[in-house]
């Protein structure tokens, strides 16, 4: 459904008294509905998806209970408690989140003013800073109970069972689309083997979970308007237990890539050293030395895996007719999963001088 299709009326209704004239379809989100209120105030609504979040209570208790803990370490630490965080603002009726008569989920956050999500790296100075956060976000969320997060989705990073989901559609092929994308299909069976590189390092002991924001791109994160420093990690619905170096990874995949992320002119697609470099830079001090020697050393392949996987969910929703990922012209999800390896194929050839980066700065 496309955002401007979707009614909002009623759950405007359950959060004002008087409904605001101004709600109009926001930023460039995959996955929710996203819209800018204007009343008295900003406010973000989201009209959360269900088939990609099938249970919209639990994560929302999930958001609830991660926002809290980061607003109380940002007061202890005399940190910007009114914008370290997603504002969850209640119905008029005290509630988290409102159901419409549709059975549409929809939430609703604080605009988190003065600052501006982006979605192309403007400098390395910048992109240090994001890694900064990041490293960050995966700090304050260290002593976070994981036991308390729910699943909000299954093997979401699991790498070895996305590309089973990938055989699988394409064995189906539901929609007739296989014979276009022999290459790629081949591309992703060449590499069946690395996707299991982490979970056989989880399952010998060497990669630990943590409490892992799972979507690190550039534009899940605000930066202040003036100072374009850092100020609020966003798009919380994926934190879970999860590999340290996916959050490093999926950052890479998406900021240090020469190209935007649906690019259909290859050539242009190419990982950034220098931009690898910042990142791997601020990503290291944001986690303040808590990564283990292993972790540090499989930083690259967490960026090789984040990239050929989000490849093969792209490649996967093509094939499947564009169910998970919100597209915006024909084979849009194709052209995203040939960028993306596309960039697999340039950090394969770069991966001497990624190691050579980290080692570095070790
Ligand atoms: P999706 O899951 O679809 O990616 P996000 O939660 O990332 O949705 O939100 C989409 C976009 O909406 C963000 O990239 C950002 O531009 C904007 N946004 C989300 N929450 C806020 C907020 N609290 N304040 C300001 N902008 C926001
Ligand atoms: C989605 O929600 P958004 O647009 O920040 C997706 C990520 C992908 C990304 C690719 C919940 O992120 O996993 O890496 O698109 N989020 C979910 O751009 O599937
Ligand atoms: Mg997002």
């Amino acid at each position: 459904m496309s955002t401007s299709k979707i009614n909002t009326a009623e759950a405007l209704g359950a959060y004002f008294n008087e409904i605001p004239s101004y709600c109009e379809p926001y930023g460039n989100g995959h996955i929710n509905d996203t819209f800018l209120v204007i009343a008295e105030r900003r406010y973000i609504l989201q009209r959360m998806n269900t088939t990609v979040f099938p249970h919209p209570e639990e994560l929302m208790e999930n958001i609830l209970g991660v926002t809290a803990h980061i607003r109380n370490k940002a007061k202890i630490s005399g940190g910007d408690a009114a914008r370290c965080t997603l504002a969850v603002v209640p119905t008029l009726d005290s509630k988290n989140f409102f159901c419409d008569n549709k059975g549409s989920y929809f939430r609703m956050y604080e605009f988190c003013e003065g600052t501006v999500a982006r979605d192309v790296v403007e400098n390395a100075e910048d992109f240090k800073n994001c890694a900064k956060a990041f490293g960050n976000f995966q700090q304050q969320l260290a002593d976070y109970p994981a036991c308390k997060l729910h699943e909000s989705i299954k093997n979401f990073h699991n790498t070895p069972w996305r590309y089973d989901n990938l055989i699988k559609a394409a064995e189906k092929d539901s929609c007739g689309r296989l014979c276009e994308i022999t290459a790629e299909l081949e591309f992703a069976k060449a590499r069946a083997e690395f996707c299991n590189t982490l979970e056989v390092a989880h399952k010998a002991g060497k990669l630990p979970l943590r409490v892992t924001h799972n979507d690190t791109k550039l534009n899940n994160i605000l930066f202040d308007e003036v100072t374009g420093a850092p100020v609020c990690v966003i798009d919380l619905d994926t934190v879970m237990p999860g590999y340290s170096v996916n959050d490093f990874g999926d950052s890479i995949r998406f900021g240090a890539n020469t190209a935007v992320e649906d690019e259909t002119d290859l050539s242009k697609v190419t990982l950034d050293l220098s931009l690898f470099e910042a990142y791997a830079e601020g990503f290291l001090m944001g986690c303040n030395g808590s990564l283990t020697e292993t972790e540090v050393d499989l930083l690259p392949v967490g960026a090789m895996m984040m990239t050929l996987e989000c490849g093969m969910r792209f490649l996967t929703d093509y094939l499947e007719g564009d169910v998970y990922f919100k597209i915006h012209r024909p084979r849009h999800n194709l052209d995203r999963a040939r960028n993306q390896f596309a960039l697999v194929a340039d950090m394969e050839k770069k991966l001497p001088e990624m190691k050579n980066i980290i080692e570095k700065l070790k």
